[in-house]
């Protein structure tokens, strides 16, 4: 994939892929032209094996302040802006393929993450806050409602009435009440952030990385099915898992007494 974006730096260190967005004097609100990149690089890092685990993370001092209100102005004035909803689905593309990426996708949120970047920080898999962190269903202030999957990935996660009050109040979660009620995995000080943040995307992306794909299928149809469709599909996904040759190196391992090298096949 290229790395040479505009408003997207993108590191690779192994097999982890460090989306970082940079728009830092907005605190990274989205811009068309970053909602772009971000959707192409998404969507490109899916089909590359060699990456095993995304980070996505912010510049300087937050991680996303939502959409860019400036443009949002501008595109209004000049007629560029005309059915939002049609603006969302430039959003939703991002937020699809982060769900089906075959990988783990991590949101590393330091600073302030709100709007939409909030939403998007919750469709990753697995978040890693500082305790600076600042999580704002800021919607409601601006007299909006939650997009970019808010209203699904908010009630799920945290429970539909904590899910009404964050969107009613767009009252700000510090990092360590976030990882209290749930919305984030992990709640860290500053100075290991960073740290922290990389020994688990590298554990990630040290690990069986085809069945992390499944996983990610099997948890998220099965949060939207009864017990019945969710064995049958924990079934199809295990003949898959089955035969892969992590699994299968892995079960030798352990017979072995040794630890085993998964190569994400
Ligand atoms: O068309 C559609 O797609 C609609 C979809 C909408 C989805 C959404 O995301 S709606 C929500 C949009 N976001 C917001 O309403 C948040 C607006 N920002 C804030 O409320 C605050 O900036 C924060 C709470 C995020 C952070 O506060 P603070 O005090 O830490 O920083 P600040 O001083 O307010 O911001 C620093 C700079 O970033 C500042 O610029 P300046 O004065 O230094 O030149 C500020 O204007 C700029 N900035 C922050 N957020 C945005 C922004 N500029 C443009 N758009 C922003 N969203």
């Amino acid at each position: 994939m290229r790395t040479d974006f505009q408003h997207l730096l993108v590191k690779q260190d192994g097999g982890v892929l460090t989306i970082t967005m940079n728009r830092p004097e907005v605190l990274n609100a989205f811009n068309d032209a970053m909602l772009a990149e971000l959707t192409e690089a998404v969507e490109a890092v899916a089909q590359d094996d060699a990456v095993r685990c995304v980070v996505l993370t912010g510049a300087g001092r937050a991680f996303g302040s939502g959409q860019d209100l400036h443009s949002l102005v501008e595109g209004r004035s000049s007629g560029a802006v005309g059915v939002v909803s049609e603006h969302l689905q430039k959003y939703h593309r991002v937020v699809y393929a982060i769900r089906e990426m075959p990988k783990p996708v991590l949101a590393a949120v330091r600073g302030v993450a709100a709007g939409i970047s909030c939403n998007i920080a919750l469709a990753c898999d697995l978040r890693v806050a500082s305790e600076d962190a600042r999580f704002i269903e800021a919607f409601a202030r601006i007299g909006l409602v939650p997009d970019g999957g808010g209203g699904y990935f908010l009630s799920r996660l945290v429970g539909v009435g904590k899910a009404l009050e964050l969107s009613m109040l767009a009252d700000e979660v510090r990092g360590p009440e976030a990882e209290r009620i749930g919305l984030v995995n992990k709640c860290v000080s500053l100075e290991l952030f960073e740290d922290a943040t990389q020994a688990l995307a590298q554990r990630l992306a040290k690990g069986p990385t085809r069945a992390y794909a499944l996983i990610k299928k099997l948890i998220y149809t099965s949060a939207e099915s009864d017990l019945q469709t969710s064995m049958r599909l924990e079934g199809e996904l295990q003949d898959i898992a089955f035969e892969t040759e992590d699994h299968q190196n892995a079960v030798v391992a352990f017979l072995q007494k040794r630890q085993p090298e998964y190569k994400g096949r």
